[in-house]
């Protein structure tokens, strides 16, 4: 079946191609009747993911990753994620609320030929409204990579990391099989990520000292 379709243009970086027959579960075909669908979660491996519908439609309704959903508990460590109500109860008890809130939730339908891209990190519930049928994925790019590799580091790896049998080593062998395959990649993602770090401390630091800190208002001189 994987090869009867190919991987949207925006999506080809695979980066745990170079783990070979040992890369985590990426690709699942998912079907379900109106009604079914999946809770809130945070996808795997800090990976992102694209989900392409083929029949049917798809509801979906996102957080970014500093706004757990309402009604959903995860543990300190990531490592559960308790959300005691079902996709229905949720839409009944928590939705309401939270679509007048400042940062409120991303949502979308999609049907047949559409394409949804979740980015690493982020809460998806997906709610089938009718039969539906769709393809995903779950990859990751020089963009995630960096995030993928802290991820399978942490120091509970073996309870978060899954998809494959070696939670443990799969860090190192990830991390030594890119430095084989694109030798540099890793330590110059590593200095842009400091730059753009290095760049947000500067503009908050400028936006401090323009800002009078008794009142909150501008400082004008001239
Ligand atoms: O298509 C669905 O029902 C949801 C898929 C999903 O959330 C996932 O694969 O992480």
């Amino acid at each position: 079946m994987g090869s009867d379709y190919e991987v949207p243009v925006y999506f080809q970086e695979d980066l745990f191609k170079v783990l070979g027959e040992e890369r985590p579960d990426h690709r699942w075909i998912i079907i379900g009747p109106a009604g079914s669908g999946s809770s809130f979660h945070v996808d795997p491996n800090s990976t992102s993911a694209w989900n392409a519908v083929i029949k049917g439609a798809k509801k979906w309704v996102m957080f970014p990753p500093e706004v757990p959903p309402p009604g959903v508990h995860p543990s300190a460590d990531g490592a559960e994620v308790t959300s005691p109500v079902s996709i229905m109860e949720w839409f009944m008890n928590f939705y309401g609320a939270c679509r007048t809130w400042k940062k409120r939730p991303i949502e979308c339908v999609c049907r047949a030929g559409d394409i949804v891209f979740v980015p690493n990190g982020w809460w998806h519930l997906v709610i089938n409204l009718e039969e539906s049928i769709a393809i995903t994925q779950n990859y990751v790019s020089r963009r995630n990579l960096l995030n993928v590799l802290d991820f399978l580091k942490r120091p509970n790896a073996s309870e978060l990391v899954s998809g494959t049998k070696d939670r443990v080593n799969l860090h190192d062998k990830f991390r030594n099989a890119i430095d084989a395959a694109y030798p540099g990649t890793i330590s110059q993602l590593e200095v842009e990520a400091q730059q753009k770090a290095a760049d947000r401390k500067k503009k908050v630091a400028f936006w401090d000292s323009a800002v009078d800190s008794n009142t909150g208002g501008f400082k004008f001189s001239f």
